[in-house]
């Protein structure tokens, strides 16, 4: 009995003690010197690498954020590069701060997986991208179609549920990046690829003959990416999560990346609480005064970075859809600070 007592006290120690390294992740980065960042093999406007090997993207943007409300500086992240099935046990192992990579935010994560969604920095839904040579319009049309798919996704599973649903069948070839499953659709390995809508726009410019191709009018799925960090460490989640909303109000509030020293006289009580010249946001985040102030000196507010990743600025051309701000029609509404 006495054993017993002995061995469930040191469990109970022991579990306590995993808590409290856990719930160390901001003084973790700090003394590190980086923040490692989980993102993706390589998804066009979110997570890749440019031509000289710098990593670009709307999920990029949100390491780049933390960074910068951590350090003031945007350029102390590693990148950690990770497959769909590879990424929740890179964060939950502690090899990686934070994930900002495509990710969609489900219970079953967000629960059984003991992670935390801080936020959600793209609306997305599942669609698909067609050979036009198959001749179909609609995705009810895919009964008996070869589907490319990427393994550990949420993809995998609407999928089964919509052929599931609609009575249809499919034989699945899967994947497990990006780069495989581009490859496997243009040497005709499969009919049809689905993925989060937002990656289908990076796809066609990546096949041969963009016109031989394209995207069926169904988005079966929501898909709301988000970045992601373990549970148990609220300071780091609130980091994390105010991060993504400092940047949603400065695009409220008119505050970019080229005004926001002129901004510093501005009469608005919430431009000065944002950029950090009145109020305690800082203080309360654990962050220095300045912490959204170098955010979006360095990367800019969401809009900005919007356009210069995935929208208008960028190849992609996405139009911002659900991502536009609450007032004005969309669905990216930043708490207050205050
Ligand atoms: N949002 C979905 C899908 C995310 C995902 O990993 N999609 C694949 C394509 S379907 C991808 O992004 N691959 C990038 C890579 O290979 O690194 C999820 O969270 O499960």
């Amino acid at each position: 009995m006495k054993l017993l007592k002995t061995a469930s006290l040191s469990i109970v120690a022991l579990a306590l003690a995993s808590t409290v390294a856990s719930a160390d992740t901001l003084e973790n980065v700090k003394k590190s010197g980086t923040l490692s960042c989980g993102v993706s093999t390589g998804i066009a406007g979110f997570s890749a690498t440019d031509s000289s090997g710098q990593w670009k993207g709307l999920d990029v943007d949100m390491c780049k954020a933390v960074a910068s409300a951590v350090f003031g500086d945007a350029s102390k992240v590693k990148y950690v590069p990770l497959t769909a099935k590879e990424r929740f046990t890179a964060l939950q192992s502690g090899e990686i701060d934070m994930l900002a990579r495509s990710t969609t935010w489900t219970n079953t994560r967000d629960t059984s997986l003991g992670l935390n969604f801080a936020g959600v920095n793209y609306y997305d839904g599942q669609g698909f991208l067609v050979n036009k040579n198959i001749g179909v319009n609609s995705a009810l049309e895919l009964d008996g179609a070869t589907v490319c798919i990427q393994a550990g996704t949420t993809t995998e599973l609407n999928l089964t549920d919509y052929f599931k649903a609609n009575k249809l069948t499919y034989k699945p070839i899967t994947y497990d990046t990006s780069g495989q499953t581009i490859e496997g659709f243009k040497s005709g390995r499969c009919d049809v690829v689905t993925s989060d809508a937002s990656q289908l726009y990076g796809l066609v410019l990546k096949v041969k003959d963009p016109t031989s191709v394209k995207v069926l009018p169904e988005i079966i799925s929501k898909e709301p990416l988000g970045p992601v960090v373990r549970q148990g460490d609220d300071v780091w989640f609130n980091i994390v999560k105010w991060s993504h909303i400092a940047m949603l109000n400065a695009e409220e509030m008119g505050v970019t990346q080229g005004n926001i020293d002129s901004m510093k006289s501005s009469a608005n009580p919430n431009v000065q609480r944002l950029i950090g010249e009145s109020g305690e946001a800082g203080k309360n985040l654990g962050l220095d005064a300045k912490w959204a102030y170098n955010i979006i000196k360095n990367v800019g507010n969401y809009g900005e970075s919007f356009e210069r990743n995935v929208g208008k600025g960028s190849p992609l051309k996405i139009d911002r859809g659900l991502n536009k701000l609450w007032n004005q029609g969309g669905l990216q509404y930043g708490a207050p600070i205050r």
